[in-house]
């Protein structure tokens, strides 16, 4: 499993909206109405990491979620945090 760094991951990061590479993995800080609208946001990411075999960090306050993806196993980031926030992104929210 190919580990990205700051570097190699910026081609990736172009086609993924607000995300953005740091020590801990990648991320994006998510805003919604309220906290009905997070709760279901984040039953979908759920429902789509299950699918995929592959879990975010999800951390919630109100009405905003902050989701950073990380492969533990590789400790870095690999091309399955990609394919997962690729996904979130198909999500309307
Ligand atoms: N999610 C994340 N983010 N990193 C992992 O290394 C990981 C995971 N490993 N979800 C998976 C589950 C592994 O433990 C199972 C056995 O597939």
């Amino acid at each position: 499993m190919d580990i990205y760094n700051n570097e190699t991951a910026q081609p990736i990061l172009k086609d993924l909206k607000d995300w953005t590479f740091n020590d801990k993995g990648i991320e994006k800080k998510f805003v919604f109405k309220n906290f009905s609208e997070s709760l279901g946001f984040i039953v979908q990411v759920g429902l789509l990491a299950e699918k995929q075999g592959h879990h975010p960090e999800l951390f919630n306050v109100y009405n905003k979620v902050n989701i950073r993806l990380s492969t533990h196993d590789a400790d870095g980031v690999t091309d399955k945090d990609f394919d997962l926030a690729k996904a979130i992104e198909k999500l309307s929210y």
